[in-house]
């Protein structure tokens, strides 16, 4: 019965892979919340896997030892990474047992979802002692039913969460960011009508049509009646299913487009039978043509900054919208309009407050120098997780660019790879920029020329620079010459220097805020005479934890490149990008 139940879970984990049954707008929906202390088992040899745990569905353990016990164990708080909630837990990567009881009564006729925002990186999701499935990928949202599993009175819920490096993972064995492992965003206990709404989307289309499409699921999806309002446009619709539960409806309007400068949101509500689910959204187009991006139809110059996931003053996964409010709320007092959410998709709340403060959002999933570009399973989670980034941000007016790489190798496998993850993504959304960070070109005495084959494949090339770090004297930078063998916008994705906050030293001492001013001085002056220069993401907003940077006294394991430290305080080099964009937004008005 076992091995049934477990095969059942896979194939239910490979239907997943489009994402087509996700729920849409879960913080929007009726729910209890998971979230808070949860008990949790540290288990480096995986050990819990063979053993029957004491309260695992709420009876005594056969196994009289009690090993596994979760009501004397440890408690993690969640959402939350384990690393930074116990000094112990701080380098660990393994495997660890959350576990949470929580009183449920079932409501007459309502279906329950169980709704995890992200787990890093596998997660097996157990309630009441059955497996409901697995879910790999630690940034995307997964969703199992309950209905079933759920008791009235006292429920038990298991997850076993493990964040070991996989040679065949995304990301795979190295990244310089912190491998934060555990349950790092919210647990929703989601409820719903037995015939429910369960995605839809809303599409602002050149010349002034918004197309809108819904999905109805459950017992009876076909010729249901839902009732689409957008009341600031006077949109009041009624849609019927058809036999496979969907239903789309186009008409003209004249919404106020979303811009920076501008952000107008739409209310919307969608409504079948005695449920509503209301929304936010936002109507703009984006394009390119040659070598300018248009938003709206209008060329726009993209100030932007790029943001890790951490929290603001501390390091630590960030994940709620308070944290979303102050990284974002310092991108807008740097002067950007954009913002390059490396390297894996961030949290809702992000998106959500993006989309609110007029910031145009580039979005990514962590494929990551040098994954197994010649594994097909590897080319299919590549797919997954990109799937369940798209259906949860389809609807937020900021996305403008879906990114699918950061620094590949310039291999022939790597590029029919992640050409086959383009044209995918395009199927899927045509109405947004396809994009990746390029680290590879051909070097001249003079310069440098943008001529790899996977640069002709994006709509818009990012280019990650570090002269006058990694290579070069900053000096020689200023003088670079840019080629680029494609007619095609393209944004500098990262370029920086580290600096110890307050370090003292003259503008020759590496890793001082003088020598991060001399890199940033002389790139700018590189980025004004660069041509087709889009738009602009230095790297990165905040120094941030990264095991691949231990010198001890300066780095301590944080990587230094942030414009603030890594509690948050500005560094000089703050002040000359503040100043560069006021100038950039003068030029581009
Ligand atoms: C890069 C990577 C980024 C690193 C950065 C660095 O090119 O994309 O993830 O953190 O360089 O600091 O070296």
């Amino acid at each position: 019965m076992k091995s049934v139940i477990v095969a059942l879970s896979v194939l239910f984990f490979a239907s997943q892979s489009l994402a087509l049954d996700l729920l849409q707008n879960a913080p929007g929906r009726q729910q209890t919340s998971l979230n808070g202390q949860w008990n949790a088992i540290v288990d480096p040899f995986d050990v819990g896997d063979k053993r029957k745990f004491q309260n695992f569905d709420g009876t005594p353990p056969a196994d009289k030892l009690q090993e596994f016990n979760f009501d004397s164990a440890m408690k993690l708080s969640v959402p939350g990474d384990w690393n930074t909630q116990d000094d112990k837990l701080f380098w660990y990567e393994g495997s660890v047992w959350y576990e949470k009881s929580f009183e449920h009564q079932a409501k007459p006729g309502k279906e329950y979802m169980l709704y995890f925002d992200a787990v890093n990186y596998l997660a097996s999701v157990y309630l009441n002692g059955t497996l409901l499935g697995k879910h790999e990928g630690g940034f995307t949202p997964f969703q199992f039913k309950a209905t079933d599993a759920l008791k009235d009175g006292k429920n038990v819920l298991v997850v076993k969460v493990n964040n070991r490096r996989e040679p065949d993972f995304i990301p795979t064995m190295s990244t310089d960011w912190w491998n934060y492992g555990g349950i790092t965003r919210p647990v929703r206990l989601i409820e719903l009508s037995p015939t429910y709404i369960q995605d839809y989307s809303f599409t602002y289309k050149k010349g002034g049509t918004i197309a809108v499409s819904v999905t109805v699921a459950g017992e009876s999806p076909a010729k249901q009646k839902v009732d689409i309002a957008l009341p600031q446009l006077g949109i009041s619709k009624r849609l019927t299913t058809d036999a496979t539960g969907k239903a789309s409806l186009t008409f003209k309007a004249k919404p106020e487009l979303w811009t920076p400068e501008s952000p107008t949101l739409y209310s919307a509500s969608l409504t079948l039978g005695d449920q509503t689910l209301t929304d936010k959204t936002g109507f703009r187009t984006i394009e390119v043509d040659g070598d300018k991006m248009l938003l709206n139809g209008k060329p726009v110059f993209l100030r932007g900054i790029a943001i890790h996931e951490e929290k603001p003053f501390s390091d630590g996964r960030a994940w709620s919208e308070e944290e979303a409010r102050v990284l974002l709320g310092w991108a807008k007092e740097l002067g950007s309009n954009y913002v390059r959410f490396a390297h894996y998709p961030h949290n809702e709340n992000m998106l959500r407050v993006a989309d609110e403060l007029g910031l145009m959002v580039w979005a990514e999933i962590p494929v990551y120098w040098d994954i197994q570009f010649d594994n097909p399973e590897v080319l299919a989670k590549a797919k997954q997780q990109f799937g369940e980034m798209l259906f949860r941000d389809k609807n937020r007016a900021a996305v403008i660019l879906w990114s699918i790489a950061n620094e590949t190798p310039n291999t022939e496998v790597r590029t029919s790879f992640l050409t086959e993850l383009a044209n995918t993504v395009r199927t899927t959304d045509p109405t947004r920029l396809v994009t990746a960070a390029i680290n590879t070109q051909t070097t001249t005495d003079s310069g440098r020329i943008i001529d790899e084959a996977f640069a002709g494949v994006v709509d818009v090339i990012g280019i990650n620079s570090y002269c006058g770090w990694y290579y070069d004297k900053p000096e020689t930078c200023a003088q670079y010459k840019w080629q680029s063998a494609y007619n095609k916008p393209i944004i500098i994705s990262e370029f920086g220097a580290g600096a110890l906050q307050g370090w003292e030293g003259d503008e020759n001492t590496f890793f001082s805020e003088a020598y991060q001013l001399r890199v940033f001085k002389q790139n700018l002056i590189m980025l004004d005479n660069m041509p087709h220069l889009a738009g602009v993401s230095p790297w990165l907003l905040k120094d941030f934890r990264a095991a691949r940077r231990p010198l001890a006294g300066v780095q301590d394991y944080w990587n230094r490149k942030g414009l603030l430290s890594d509690q948050g305080i500005k560094k000089q080099v703050w002040y000359l990008m503040q100043d560069w964009y006021a100038k950039k937004e003068r030029e581009h008005q």
